[in-house]
């Protein structure tokens, strides 16, 4: 073998940057990726783009890098369990401890929901939090992989951090690691990994306590004693342990309430997903005279929430409305909230409600990462997203059990069905009907050439009339953060009627493969006699208009939606 091919060896293996200052972790040379830059929820790709080379390494390096709080300080990691979490976690548990973490808080078998963890970054004082999660994107081998940082408050990084993360990878040339053994993360306990003390924490225990803290769980007991039948799907993701330990064992629910509960690498080969379609066999069981009273489902990392009555769906933005308006039903609220926050695409119906209670009310980008600031400043205590999130000041991430309990407790303390309560909300407020299309896997350059015919159009848009409604504003949308002046820019073309109709454009950001267009629909009705329509029957001019408008079949080739929520 000559000399070159031996330092070759040496080179590729790595272990020429060994430093002799410290012996207990190796430097490792790395090339950077171009493409790690995360989306509206971390960064987010197929299974097989996480498992090339350094692909995961380079990006956990360069959170290493950037956020220096994590070195002596603590870090929280888990995620949804899906297909390479265990793996992702070893690999992530000794760059931690190569890279100067004193100590890891980790979910037992490498499982937190995103809520419960950030729940655990606020009680135990942590610098951040690593999350392995795609969310409601389908896994195993050929499904998609994320990550996510969350910062000290318990919330998804905001966009500095997250574009500091990104600069960084692009400019990357070694890790660090350690050559240890895996951790044993199935048994709960102390462990030391070089000069890192790793906890194998109770993934739901933290979380249970501060959901008891918040809901009447007395009042709700007595509801579910009484006969009163819920159902809970948790798709084979990561809210089975939580929706069991809390419904079943705390609530007093009967056993098999919980369906689906046990976390599968490939979430049973279904998408994660709570919504109409893909909870079907929950829906289903809503239906006819032996349908239950109640029933939700949860996403692949427990932050989303569908919420259903019998033969009653409640459309995620009616669920915040409704929410909003009887928090002080909620022991955690019962002194009134100071004020409310949904993301722009999210329909206006919590408006409505904040405008009557006289309390503050704001409109941010898609992505929680935006509520973060509001909810730390006490200018809000509800947020939430047309995209079945719902959440409070108690963490920093949307909720998907919270949601189910707050639900609950108000069923509990108003004593009727889910359909009277959303009905009764309609004629007291007006009813904001609501739905959201998706054009799936459309190509990059088409969308983006629609999205760009739109925002060139926006300025002749104003005063002109579209199939007899007046348009009293269209605008690309800009948002100033109230609390530390940061401005997104481009977060989604609106246009805005003069009798309260919306269409809201934008592109998906937490897609893995090709384009994904979102087109919003919202409508007005304060006129009760009118408020039992289908949603796709009082939008269907709005639904043409916007089809029209965007010039959607001409530019992606689609003639329908893939999915209508
Ligand atoms: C979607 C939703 C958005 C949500 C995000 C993360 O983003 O529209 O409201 O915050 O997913 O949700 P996008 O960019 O694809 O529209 V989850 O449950 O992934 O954490
Ligand atoms: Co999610």
């Amino acid at each position: 073998m000559g000399r070159d091919f031996k330092m070759w060896l040496w080179y590729k293996s790595g272990q020429f940057l060994r430093d002799p200052s410290n012996m207990h972790f190796t430097t490792y040379s790395t090339h950077p990726f171009k493409d790690q830059r995360p989306g509206t929820s971390g960064l987010r790709k197929r299974v097989e783009v996480f498992r090339q080379g350094n692909y995961l390494k380079n990006f956990v390096q360069s959170v290493f890098d950037t956020q220096r709080e994590l070195v002596g300080g603590t870090l929280v990691l888990g995620g949804d369990g899906r297909f390479y979490n265990r793996e992702a976690i070893q690999i992530i548990l000794r760059m931690a401890a190569a890279n100067g973490v004193a100590r890891v808080l980790v979910g037992q078998g490498g499982l937190l929901s995103t809520p419960a963890a950030s729940c655990v970054i606020r009680k135990y004082g942590a610098a951040g939090g690593l999350i392995l999660s795609a969310s409601h994107n389908p896994g195993g081998p050929d499904g998609d992989f994320g990550i996510k940082y969350n910062t000290a408050n318990g919330g998804p990084a905001p966009e500095k951090v997250t574009e500091a993360i990104y600069a960084r990878t692009l400019e990357i040339t070694n890790f660090r690691s350690i050559d240890e053994e895996d951790v044993e993360l199935d048994d709960l306990g102390s462990y030391q990994l070089s000069e890192t003390q790793i906890e194998v924490i109770d993934p739901v225990a933290d979380y249970a306590d501060l959901m008891a803290s918040i809901f009447d769980f007395d009042a709700i007991r007595a509801l579910l004693a009484g006969g009163f039948r819920i159902r809970f799907d948790a798709m084979h993701a990561v809210t089975g342990p939580y929706a069991t330990r809390i419904l079943e064992q705390t609530l007093g629910a009967p056993a098999g309430t919980v369906i689906n509960g046990e976390p599968l690498e490939d979430f049973g080969g279904h998408h994660p997903d709570p919504n109409l379609v893909h909870a079907a066999e929950l829906v289903a069981m809503t239906q006819g005279p032996d349908g239950v009273d109640f029933a939700a489902a949860s996403d692949g990392d427990g932050d989303r929430n569908m919420i259903l009555g019998r033969d009653f769906f409640v459309t995620p933005s009616d669920s915040l409305a409704v929410l909003a308006a009887n928090a002080t039903l909620i022991p955690a609220h019962r002194g009134g909230i100071p004020g409310v926050a949904r993301s722009m695409p999210t329909s206006q119906a919590v408006d409505r409600v904040a405008a009557a209670m006289g309390i503050e009310c704001f409109e941010t980008p898609t992505g929680w990462k935006f509520f973060g600031n509001l909810l730390d400043a006490g200018r809000i205590a509800f947020c939430g997203e047309e995209s079945f999130g719902t959440g409070s000041n108690h963490v920093r991430e949307k909720d998907g059990l919270w949601a189910v309990l707050a639900w609950l407790n108000v069923l509990a303390a108003r004593g009727q069905s889910v359909a009277d309560i959303v009905t009764g909300h309609w004629q007291q407020y007006g009813r904001n009907y609501y739905s959201r299309h998706d054009y799936e896997g459309i190509k990059g350059k088409a969308a983006d050439q629609l999205m760009k015919d739109l925002r060139a159009r926006l300025p002749q848009l104003p005063g002109t009339f579209l199939d007899g409604l007046e348009v009293g504003y269209a605008d690309d949308f800009s948002y100033t953060d109230p609390i530390d002046g940061s401005v997104s820019q481009r977060q989604g073309v609106r246009i805005g009627f003069s009798n309260g109709s919306r269409i809201v454009f934008r592109l998906s950001g937490t897609g893995t493969v090709d384009a994904t267009l979102r087109v919003y629909l919202e409508s007005f009705e304060p006129n009760v006699a009118s408020q039992g329509l289908d949603p796709q029957v009082a939008l269907a001019a709005l639904i043409s208009t916007a089809n029209e408008l965007a010039q959607i079949q001409l530019l992606t080739g689609r003639a329908a939606p893939d999915v209508i929520t």
